[in-house]
């Protein structure tokens, strides 16, 4: 950590959960190709710094912020308990360990960036006199939806029926009030998530800039309002085309991957904290077997536990299930021919960079979202009957975009989002522009 030759400080909030904080070290290792005399704070828990730092890096350093658990507490399976947990800490774990920032590296705070999550973001960097960027890590879409809250609200009410058409919003035809994320229009408003997303969406339009995770052909209408809403929304992505992350295929998927033909492998993964409850797996498992296309799974859980008996034994000349794969070499592989995913963002254009079609089983937040939009205005995926895996509902599916005209034009589609955002990062490409005036909103004050 290069304290004296570095002369300009950026810190940097990560949101702790989900796939939030990768993507943000990802943003910040731009940054800092691109600014080589700047140092960068980097500020999650423990637990997340640990496992989002691959090695120790010169010019970002990982802090620890306190996670606000409570002593001795112990995980009990639902994901949402430790987010509310940490939602009671924040801002003061981070003012704490800003100030122990800028005594380590000797220098003043010249930027703020933080996960969009954080509204807080806008006081503390008022209350610094610098910028503050905010990072988005899903969908144009879901981004618009959340500062569009209020309005929504009044549009259709709140918690009334769930097939109220959207179509008052741009772009949103063949979507209804029950594809929104859980909180704007139904559900427990002031449960701790749907109040930060509340609170987030009236604190962005005060951001320097928002950088989000997408690129400007994908959701081109919605991108455009938010480019009117904010000061400056800049998309300088899709990130799984910039990450330097070396493959780790220490189960081997890759290489059995190349055993099987073109285009006919199933790919399933319900992201970093979700499995599916057992009489959905159930149903997978029949439908696997039923129609019996190789699958590769990433498996969440004990396997021998969780999945039917004799599933493993029946299907292993099939199928191969491992604890984590290296997805984004996974969906570029040519024998995978569909997705059977949770919806999450980073997913979705992990997909589109893969150019393979989707099925989704979405659980929360953005994914019932990013389900319907690829559904029904891209036109590259599927959900399924009733929203949830059935066997018929999974079969159906899966012989629809494996084995159907209709899946040949999904994948069509999806493989010209492909090109578009290739496109976008290559040199005048849009994301690689847009990355250039982030680079001079980060070191406006570093100017002045
Ligand atoms: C939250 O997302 P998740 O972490 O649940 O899901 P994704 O956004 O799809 O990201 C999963 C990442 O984990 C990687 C995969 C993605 O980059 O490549 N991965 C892997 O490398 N190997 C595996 O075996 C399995 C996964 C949230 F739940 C979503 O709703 C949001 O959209 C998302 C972004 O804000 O954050």
């Amino acid at each position: 950590f290069q304290r004296e030759q570095a002369s300009k400080h950026i810190a940097v909030l990560a949101f702790p959960f989900g796939t939030h904080a990768a993507p943000l070290l990802n943003l910040v290792l731009r940054l800092s190709q691109a600014c080589p005399d700047t140092v960068f704070s980097f500020l999650s828990t423990k637990q997340s710094n640990s496992s989002t730092f691959p090695v120790k890096l010169d010019k970002v350093k990982p802090f620890n912020v306190w996670d606000g658990l409570p002593e001795g507490y112990r995980f009990g399976g639902n994901p949402h308990e430790p987010v509310g947990y940490f939602l009671k800490a924040v801002p003061g774990n981070f003012t704490k360990v800003l100030d122990k920032a800028v005594a380590e590296t000797g220098k003043r705070i010249d930027c703020l960036i933080t996960d969009a999550f954080y509204a807080f973001g806008a006081d503390v960097a008022d209350e610094l006199n610098v910028p503050w960027v905010a990072l988005w890590t899903a969908g144009p879409r879901a981004l618009f939806v959340h500062i569009d809250t209020d309005s929504i609200r009044r549009h259709v009410g709140i918690n009334g029926s769930q097939d109220k058409p959207l179509d008052f919003l741009p772009d949103f035809s063949g979507l209804c009030v029950a594809d929104l994320p859980d909180g704007i229009a139904s559900g427990d408003l002031d449960a701790p998530i749907p109040a930060l997303l509340h609170k987030m969406g009236q604190a962005l339009p005060r951001a320097t800039a928002i950088a989000a995770n997408s690129y400007e052909d994908l959701d081109n209408t919605v991108v455009n309002i938010l480019k009117q809403r904010f000061k400056l929304y800049l998309n300088v992505g899709p990130f799984n085309l910039v990450s330097s992350s070396t493959v780790d295929d220490s189960h081997g998927c890759l290489e059995w991957l190349s055993k099987n033909e073109p285009a006919s492998v199933v790919y399933i993964s319900f992201g970093s904290v979700i499995t599916p409850p057992p009489h959905e797996l159930q149903a997978l498992c029949e439908a696997l077997e039923e129609c019996e296309f190789p699958f590769l799974w990433s498996f969440r859980g004990n396997p021998e536990k969780d999945l039917p008996q004799g599933f493993l034994a029946r299907r292993r000349s099939k199928g191969k299930i491992v604890p984590w794969t290296p997805q984004q070499k996974i969906l570029e592989h040519p024998s995978v021919g569909v997705f059977i995913s949770h919806g999450g963002w980073n997913s979705v254009l992990e997909s589109i960079v893969g150019g393979v079609p989707m099925i989704f089983r979405p659980f929360f937040g953005d994914q019932g979202l990013n389900t319907r939009t690829v559904e029904a205005v891209w036109g590259f995926g599927l959900g399924l009957e009733g929203g949830t895996l059935t066997k018929e509902g999974a079969m159906k599916a899966l012989k629809l975009t494996l084995c159907s005209e209709q899946g040949k034009k999904m994948r069509d589609r999806i493989g010209v989002q492909k090109l578009l955002a290739y496109n976008a990062l290559k040199p005048n490409g849009s994301s690689v522009e847009n990355f250039k005036t982030l680079v001079k909103v980060a070191s406006v004050r570093l100017i002045a």
